[in-house]
């Protein structure tokens, strides 16, 4: 079983992806996930031109050899945008696999350990009134964890906020990537945010109870010790888990965290290979990885992060926002089946046109996920309707404090 072709598929449905479709001389068919938002032309320029012409004639069913052959030959390794390009050779290579196999590929890493994956979903408001309508809406969708996040008095725009709630409930509609020619700049102010935050807790576990499994994002702006605090306040409020409390690069930062609170932590999204976990796993300083199929190399390597967390009883949240594509998606439901250390899988629904280029086998159904039963990961490319949405120039926004230094978003 050869690779006979390989292309790369960017579009931009509801927001830009980059797909690499793998093709094999028996006519198979693979997909895999290579989106790096707001880098996408990176992600895409380094399949096409670099990676590419190293897959044709190689044999396919060697997923293991082809994945150290690209990490290796490289010379240069790590990173967002090489990580990226190996998991979606990776994925489709897994894809062509199971198809192969005539099976779903949940079965070839060692069947379902569960009978359904645990999601969550992203709540949002600018105000409390408008928060709780955003929980309650996503508690009528069926999701039983939700992730919190709100504006803070003072700051005009904030990460995570829906500027305008989804119309009619459908789905969450935020999409923080813009499509304009440069990156949008917005403000924070890391001290109203840590004195707003507690009260909307408050409000929401008096408005919602105790039980309802809550998640808060960080998403990376505070210090450890901004961090340390903002956990331990937390406490009263029972979260599911803080994620991104601090920059983690700096992996021992968050020693400093853990010795003040017993929230929860997760962290990983922006991470790409086992490396960028080892102090924090060996350490046990998180409890959540929070890495993606797609940014980490693929599921040959998220499948052994995970292995390596289990050993120190840390578990999955794998990463799952719109710029993860119904691929990746994909991906990611067919290992949160089958490992026995799963914790909770990141939810976004994707908008109506991105589902008519990508057509999934996956299902949600009151609060659970399942990757379904096709053969493969379960997902095909409308590749006619995807060219006709090419790639439209988009960036993340970036904030800065208010004397003018840029700061994390
Ligand atoms: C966020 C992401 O879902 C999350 O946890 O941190 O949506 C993140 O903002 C995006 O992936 C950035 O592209
Ligand atoms: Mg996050």
């Amino acid at each position: 079983m050869k690779i006979a072709t390989a292309d790369v598929v960017v579009c931009s449905p509801d927001r830009n992806f980059v797909t690499l479709k793998i093709t094999t001389d028996d006519g198979l068919t693979g997909l895999g996930d290579a989106t790096l938002n707001g880098r996408e032309l990176a992600a895409a320029s380094y399949l096409r031109d670099h990676v590419v012409p190293l897959l044709i004639g190689r044999d396919a069913r060697n997923i293991e050899d082809t994945w150290q052959f690209l990490y290796r030959s490289a010379y240069w390794r790590r990173g967002p945008v090489t990580m990226v390009a190996i998991a979606a050779v990776d994925v489709a290579l897994w894809d062509i696999k199971a198809k192969a196999a005539g099976m779903p590929l949940y079965q070839l890493l060692g069947g379902a350990s569960r009978t359904g994956i645990r999601a969550y979903g992203h709540a949002s408001g600018r105000d409390l009134p408008e928060l709780f309508d955003s929980i309650r809406r996503h508690q009528e969708l069926g999701f039983r964890s939700i992730r919190v996040q709100t504006s803070v008095p003072g700051i005009k725009a904030v990460y995570g906020v829906a500027a305008q709630p989804s119309a009619g409930g459908t789905r969450y509609d935020y999409e923080p990537a813009q499509r304009a020619p440069l990156p949008a700049e917005e403000d924070w102010d890391t001290g109203a945010y840590l004195r707003h935050l507690p009260t909307v807790f408050e409000a929401v576990r008096s408005e919602f109870g105790p039980d309802l499994p809550l998640l808060h994002d960080g998403h990376h702006r505070m210090t450890p010790i901004q961090a340390a605090r903002l956990g331990k306040e937390l406490e009263p409020y029972d979260l599911f888990w803080l994620e991104d409390c601090t920059p983690a690069e700096n992996q021992e930062a968050l020693r400093l965290v853990r010795q003040h609170t017993t929230t929860p932590l997760a962290i990983g999204e922006v991470f790409n290979t086992v490396w960028d976990f080892q102090t924090l796993i060996r350490e046990q300083l998180i409890d959540y990885v929070r890495a993606a199929v797609t940014h980490t190399g693929g599921i040959t390597a998220m499948r052994k992060l995970l292995d390596y967390a289990a050993q120190y009883q840390i578990k999955s949240g794998i990463h799952g926002p719109t710029d993860i594509s119904p691929v990746g998606m994909a991906a990611a439901l067919h290992l949160d089946l089958a490992i026995h250390n799963f914790g909770i899988q990141e939810y976004m629904q994707h908008g109506e046109r991105t589902n008519d280029v990508f057509r999934q086998s996956f299902r949600f159904e009151d609060g659970y996920l399942h990757p379904g039963d096709e053969p493969g990961i379960g997902v095909e490319l409308d590749t006619d309707l995807a060219d006709r949405m090419p790639y439209q120039q988009a960036y993340l926004p970036y904030n800065r404090l208010g004397d003018g230094t840029v700061h994390d978003w």
